[in-house]
């Protein structure tokens, strides 16, 4: 069964970890993994260039969260870190106060460098990193080329989405997101065919706008999410009007859409209309929506949808795919 996420950071990881948990358990390859192969098609419209090293905090917080060594808490970054040499690089005010590496991700950033300036493209840099930290998926970026997302604030300015997001903590109203040079970008190898061959494709709980939003974006990929033959099903982020964590409903509200489960899953829209999804799993708090989402025309339920620990999400894993007739 071959399985194709499309995944931002912290809730793509946390969703696609449990996701793994369902198939191990109910697709056991009987050595501990799955017989199932899955996809992940990675946001990298956060990364940035930083001291010199290039950082792609998506890609990141998935290799670690399935590789066992993301510092859980903050969702980013490595368990048992250390900042000796962001503290040194303050010492030469260089850098910001409000973004920094560990020590431990930064040899991550250093060996993704050094293999970039080789020549290695990023989908290959990735595979080569991920020999190493084993997440049990194929990990792709959506991209080989730098599409860096950049906020356009209402007041004027224009700032990489890290600042907006981690400095301004998405305070300051948004009026638009523009992920660079996005026109001239293709998929990476091997994302239209993982879109093609899947059995079953999944828009997990990620942040429909920047996350979500800026994989579709890139040339190609939402026509071939439009095409296969697969089932698409999606998860909402929002319960009860509200993003679980972060800031998505600032970013909604940027592009005009309501922070709620049937406006996410509107704004996605059926594919049978010329959308991208064909299901679409809300959390109980928002059961109301499935009635008149149904009367639309979507095949929608309502299921517990906190991913409070792996077995929860192995579980809400398992109501998406039945909910597209792809239980395993
Ligand atoms: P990011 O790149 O680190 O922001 O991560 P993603 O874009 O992959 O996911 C962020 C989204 O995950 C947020 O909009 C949250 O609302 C959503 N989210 C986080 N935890 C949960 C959860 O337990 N359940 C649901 N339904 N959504 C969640
Ligand atoms: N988030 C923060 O709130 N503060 C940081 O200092 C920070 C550093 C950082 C370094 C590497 C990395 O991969 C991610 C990092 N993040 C940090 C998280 C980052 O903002 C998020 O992972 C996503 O970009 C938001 O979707
Ligand atoms: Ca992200």
């Amino acid at each position: 069964m071959r399985i194709t996420v499309l995944s931002g950071g912290v809730g793509g990881a946390r969703f696609t970890r449990g996701l793994l948990a369902l198939l191990r358990d109910r697709l056991s390859d009987g050595a501990g993994g799955t017989t199932a192969q899955v996809t992940v098609v990675a946001n990298t419209g956060d990364d940035l260039w930083l001291h010199g090293v290039r950082v792609c905090p998506d890609l990141d917080t998935l290799m670690y969260t399935l590789g066992g060594a993301v510092h859980e808490e903050q969702g980013w970054g490595r368990r048992d870190e250390s900042r000796r040499v962001s503290d040194d690089l303050a010492a030469y005010g260089l850098g910001w106060e409000w973004f920094t590496l560990g020590d431990l991700d930064l040899a991550t950033h250093l060996a993704r460098t050094e293999l970039l300036l080789s020549g290695v493209p990023l989908s290959s840099v990735t595979a080569r990193l991920a020999e190493r930290w084993k997440p049990g998926v194929t990990l792709l970026p959506m991209t080989d080329s730098e599409v860096e997302t950049s906020v356009e604030t209402v007041d004027g300015r224009t700032m990489h989405f890290e600042e907006w997001w981690v400095l301004h903590r998405a305070a300051i109203p948004a009026r638009a997101f523009h992920q660079n040079d996005v026109t001239v970008a293709e998929p990476a190898p091997g994302v239209l065919d993982a879109l093609a061959d899947a059995d079953v494709v999944v828009v997990p709980p990620s942040n429909p706008v920047v996350s979500v939003g800026t994989i579709l974006g890139v040339p190609g990929i939402r026509d071939a999410l439009r095409a296969t033959p697969a089932p698409v099903v999606g998860i909402s982020p929002v319960i009860g009007g509200a993003p679980v964590r972060g800031m998505a409903d600032a970013c909604l509200t940027a592009i005009g859409v309501e922070t709620a489960a049937d406006a996410v899953a509107r704004h996605y829209g059926r594919r049978a209309d010329g959308g991208v999804l064909d299901a679409w799993l809300v959390d109980d708090a928002d059961a109301a929506v499935v009635e008149p989402l149904r009367s639309e025309g979507w095949r929608v339920e309502s299921a517990p949808t906190l991913m409070t620990d792996v077995p929860a999400t192995a579980a809400i894993a398992a109501r998406a795919l039945a909910l597209v007739d792809r239980a395993p």
